[in-house]
């Protein structure tokens, strides 16, 4: 494979022309369902899935396996959110301003929301969000029903900045015929 071939791949794997990130302006429109965390995904284009368990202690913990996430900035994530627990739950991803806020909106209320960043589970069986991280920064996942984030339900979201400098290293691994 030439060069130019391998970087289309890779761009294609990524699914956005990440290289030429912050070159060119005008066509950066964003899509007005795009949130600061991302938007929602493709599922004809996931990159990877992220298994992610929600459930109870017997001490009355609440948590997500695993704690945290790290993800890389163009990624499109399928995540299958099972709740192997005894009460409902819901994966939210948003930025940490976000899911606080919303938190306070459901002590008011229970909403039962329907957007794209969120899944809310029954207890034994499982949903699934599909997101595509467009952007690099430090966000958060949290189940937002009462109670919940508190009893130790959040963890981290690092998405990763893709530079250039990566791209030479993903090229060099494609090259050694890794
Ligand atoms: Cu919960």
């Amino acid at each position: 494979m030439n060069n130019l071939l391998k970087i289309t791949t890779i761009a294609l794997a990524f699914g956005t022309p990440l290289y030429a990130g912050g070159e060119h302006e005008g066509d950066h429109a964003a899509p007005k369902n795009e949130m600061a965390i991302g938007m929602p995904g493709d599922t004809m284009k996931t990159n990877r899935t992220i298994s992610v368990i929600m459930s109870e202690t017997d001490d009355g913990d609440m948590l997500f396996e695993p704690k945290s996430m790290e993800i890389m900035q163009g990624e499109t994530i399928r995540f299958i959110v099972m709740n192997k627990g005894e009460f409902e739950h819901e994966f939210v991803i948003d930025t940490l301003e976000g899911n606080a806020k919303h938190k306070e909106l459901m002590a008011q209320n229970d909403m039962e929301h329907d957007d794209p960043n969120s899944v809310r589970v029954d207890p034994g069986s499982s949903g699934e969000v599909i997101w595509k991280f467009t952007n690099a920064g430090t966000f958060e996942f949290g189940c937002l029903l009462p109670g919940h984030y508190e009893s130790g339900m959040h963890g981290p979201i690092v998405v990763t900045e893709v530079t250039k400098n990566m791209w030479q290293r993903l090229l060099g691994v494609f090259s050694s015929g890794v």
